[in-house]
């Protein structure tokens, strides 16, 4: 079964994990340089053995690909994941007149009172970000995130590039080319950036007919993130596959930080205990064809039947 990739790289650092404090402060157990490889021919790997949100996989990848950096598109398909960041840059412009906001990460998780606080700020900041365009431009984009490198990368002559259609394009004239790299590291940008790029570079490769796609991730939280970031870039495999006319190959999955956090370990060994089950299948609307057109309701999944989620805290 395809899940043991995933379940096998739980394991082995559980195992042989250094005990390595981070930015975060929580602490976790790390190995460096670890790969998996799903073959995307199999089934859809998105995990079986906790329940993975795809819906929130799929708006957030859609909302990549449109070039969108602002959290609005996110907010109307209810997608709260990337709220944090926009908050934060709200809660500290000299506009805002409400209560202390300050570290609302932690003090949302440590303090009972705050956290009734914050939660009323924040529902009070996405009714603004859906209902008020002014404000929405200004509080609601995130800057140079991955939907500006995917889609308008800056030049030093001012200008910008598509990197993704640009990619689109040599697979279909050029699928033998080993250049099929989009990169979202900018040493320019990111001393800059709130959270520099953790998907750092992918390539694509084609043979047989098939599309293939290798991520380099210079740092994966197994619990929360990998999940996540396994099903998004198995989907956007998918997507331009299926406009290029190719099958699908393998999502070849490398990490650099692979870090279990230290307050992830009972989760995980839940998790280990559960049996896998079959891997759904994704279905893609054949009447569209250009990834850049396909919306929510174009792209289905079939048949997961996953174990419950598991509830863990996010490292801010
Ligand atoms: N992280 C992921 N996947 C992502 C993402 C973040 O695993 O898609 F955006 C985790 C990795 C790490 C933290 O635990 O978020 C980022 O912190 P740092 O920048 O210190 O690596």
């Amino acid at each position: 079964h395809g899940e043991f990739a995933y379940l096998d790289m739980c394991r082995h650092v559980l195992d042989n994990g250094f005990r390595k404090e981070d930015r975060t402060g929580t602490g976790t157990l790390s190995v460096f340089g670890y790969q998996m490889r799903f073959d995307l021919s199999k089934g859809f790997p998105l995990l079986t053995t906790k329940r993975v949100p795809f819906r929130l996989v799929a708006s957030e990848l859609l909302w990549f690909i449109k070039g969108d950096t602002n959290i609005r598109y996110l907010l109307q398909h209810n997608n709260n994941i990337w709220n944090e960041w926009a908050f934060k840059n709200w809660v500290e412009s000299s506009e805002y007149s409400g209560p202390d906001m300050k570290d609302f990460g932690l003090r949302s998780q440590n303090d009972e009172e705050f956290n009734k606080l914050y939660q009323r700020e924040m529902e009070h900041f996405k009714e603004r970000i859906l209902n008020d365009d002014e404000f929405a431009k200004k509080f609601g984009d995130l800057g140079p995130v991955y939907g500006k490198q995917w889609r308008a990368w800056e030049t030093t002559s001012g200008g910008a590039i598509d990197q993704l259609k640009d990619l689109i394009e040599q697979i279909k004239v050029n699928p033998d080319s080993r250049r099929l790299i989009l990169s979202s590291w900018s040493p320019e940008f990111v001393p800059m950036m709130g959270l520099p790029p953790c998907h750092t570079l992918f390539q694509f490769y084609v043979a047989d007919g098939k599309l293939s796609c290798q991520l380099y991730q210079r740092s994966g939280d197994i619990f929360l993130g990998i999940p996540f970031n396994i099903a998004s870039y198995a989907l956007l495999t998918h997507l331009i596959a299926h406009e290029c006319g190719l099958s699908v190959g393998d999502f070849v999955h490398t990490i650099g930080d692979a870090h279990i956090y230290t307050n992830h370990i009972d989760q995980i060994t839940t998790q280990l205990d559960r049996e896998p089950r079959a891997f759904p299948k994704l279905s893609l609307n054949s009447d569209v064809e250009s990834v850049f057109d396909f919306e929510m309701e174009d792209i289905e999944l079939e048949g997961y039947d996953p174990h419950p989620s598991i509830k863990a805290p996010v490292a801010v």
